[in-house]
């Protein structure tokens, strides 16, 4: 450690200029850099003051703290910006047309970078809890894409965290496949196997700086389950209990891979509660506080993720306990947590959530009436297109009930009709597997919709004669349209669309 300059971040900031492409650690707010990036913001801040450019590109695993997305966004600092965000001042920034955001699977980044189709990375910004004098590096509580931005950036530059403990190190489980045409298969076999070493290595000569932090992750709490999250809870958990029954899901179970936000920690509460469901692991990409608690119960056996997406209560519960949790954890690159080879090998069961979905079964969890981005796909598609079962779930409702879930056609497809299994809400579940087009829109309409949207989704099927998919395409956006005229979804009339019959 002794071999490395110590510096203030302001000092590292200034390694950054004008047109760099920067790759940072973390996968969400875990694991990201906050002390850099913060400074970068300043250092950009003072540039326009002076009338001068100063914009980066910004490569994460994932969303990342305030500190990095929120603070760059603020300060006008970022010419291009990738795979998946959450921060409302860089939502803002990229719907207002003044931040380019290219939306993409997780899974993809690292390999996109190594085959050169989008910019090289030239520096990389990586917090750590530990590197050695050999340049091995430690990360702290998630990995992302580090190993890839760490190997393709000319100058590293470590934030060293201290609020993450040494003994962090062991839990990370670093490999970089080769290229094709020399790619080898992934060789885990169960989400508890490893296949890579617990470090990222460098030549220790590209670590041009180490800045020291306390910072904790900046991940935000959760909204308490309420009435409707903990129903489709419930909904998830009763559809894999009878999946079980009937000998669809073997009956030891499959890992499982849960989403991000309110809704994917309802769904892991209530499959934890479930006692029909017997002991799981994990194969997911973020590991949220409800999958903490089910560790420590025993329900969830293992998990395997990219980032510890926890609340800093918990993760200080975890680094005070950090032996129980040794032998229970492991976080790998994005590259392997969202690897669709192991999502088929493994047969994992997905589980993630949708903004809106249509009567076919095609789901929207990005965009806001078909343009505004809220967050990105992130690594929903990764999973879905390769699961044993995957399913989607969503409240029947958002706005008081002035939207809809359930739309006649969504506004902007993330995943189509032919990769979504089953679609789940508070009102029940509808199995979309082997069912035609018209299948799936009573199955869904009749278990899924709320009851005061079922006629007025039965009437559009109305509107369109014969056909495979009924689809009337004077009318398909007729609730979305509805809702920005009048606000609310429940006034859709359909006698003013020309039928197709
Ligand atoms: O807005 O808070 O202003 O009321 O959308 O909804 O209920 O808080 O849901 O926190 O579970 O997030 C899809 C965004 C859900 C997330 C999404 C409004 C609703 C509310 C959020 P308000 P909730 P959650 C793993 C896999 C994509 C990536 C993914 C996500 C807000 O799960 O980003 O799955 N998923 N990755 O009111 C207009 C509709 C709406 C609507 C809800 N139909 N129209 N607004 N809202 N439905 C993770 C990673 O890859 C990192």
């Amino acid at each position: 450690m002794s071999t490395y300059k110590f510096m203030t971040a302001e000092e590292a900031a200034t390694y950054v200029n004008h047109g760099d492409n920067v790759g940072f650690s973390g996968f969400t707010p875990a694991g990201s850099p906050k002390e850099v990036p913060t400074a970068i913001a300043k250092r950009a801040e003072a540039f326009h003051a002076e009338g001068k450019e100063f914009k980066i590109g910004v490569y994460t695993g994932a969303s990342t703290g305030d500190s990095l997305d929120g603070a760059l966004a603020r300060a006008n600092a970022i010419s291009f910006r990738t795979p998946y965000q959450s921060n409302k001042d860089l939502r803002s920034a990229l719907n207002d047309e003044r931040a380019p955001y290219f939306d993409m699977h997780l899974s993809s980044l690292a390999p996109h970078l190594r085959f050169g189709f989008m910019p090289r990375p030239t520096i990389a910004v990586l917090e750590a809890c530990d590197v050695t004098k050999y340049g091995e590096i430690y990360l702290t509580s998630a990995v992302g894409i580090a190993p890839t931005v760490a190997n393709l950036a000319d100058k590293i530059i470590i934030e060293l965290n201290h609020n993450h403990p040494e003994a962090l190190r062991g839990f990370h489980d670093i490999f970089e496949p080769l290229d094709p045409p020399h790619r080898m298969p992934l060789t885990l076999m169960s989400p508890s196997d490893r296949m890579g070493v617990p470090y990222i290595k460098v030549d220790p000569s590209k670590i041009i700086g180490i800045v020291e932090t306390w910072r904790d992750d900046e991940v935000g709490g959760f909204t308490p389950t309420d009435a409707v999250t903990d129903k489709i809870g419930k909904n998830v958990a009763s559809f894999l209990a009878n999946e079980i029954k009937t000998g669809r899901v073997p009956k030891d179970f499959l890992p499982i891979q849960s989403g991000v936000g309110n809704i994917a920690n309802a769904v892991m509460a209530s499959l934890g509660a479930n006692e029909e469901i017997p002991s799981f692991e994990m194969y997911t990409e973020v590991i949220q506080d409800s999958v903490i608690d089910l560790l420590r119960s025993g329900k969830i056996s293992f998990a395997s993720g990219c980032s510890l997406t926890v609340t800093t209560p918990v993760l200080k519960e975890i680094y005070a306990d950090i032996e129980f949790f040794r032998s229970k954890i492991v976080l790998r690159p994005q590259e392997m947590s969202n690897s669709p080879e192991l999502a088929r090998r493994l047969g994992l069961i997905s589980i993630n959530t949708a903004l809106e979905a249509d009567i076919f079964g095609n789901v929207n969890s990005t965009h806001v009436l078909g343009s505004k981005m809220m967050n990105g796909i992130g690594g929903s598609a990764d999973f879905t297109r390769s699961a044993y079962i995957s399913i989607f779930t969503s409240p029947s409702t958002a706005k008081n009930g002035k939207i809809s879930a359930i739309v006649p056609m969504v506004s902007h497809v993330d995943q189509n009709e032919h990769s979504v299994n089953i679609l789940i809400t508070e009102h029940g579940v509808a199995d979309l597997r082997g069912k035609s087009p018209v299948q799936r829109a009573e199955e869904i309409i009749e278990n899924c919709v709320d009851p005061s949207y079922k006629q007025i989704l039965h009437d559009y099927l109305k509107l369109s004669g014969p056909s495979h998919t009924p689809t009337n395409l004077y009318a398909c956006f007729g609730m979305h349209t509805q809702f920005m005229d009048s606000g609310n979804m429940l006034d859709t009339k359909w006698d003013k669309y020309k039928t197709t019959i």
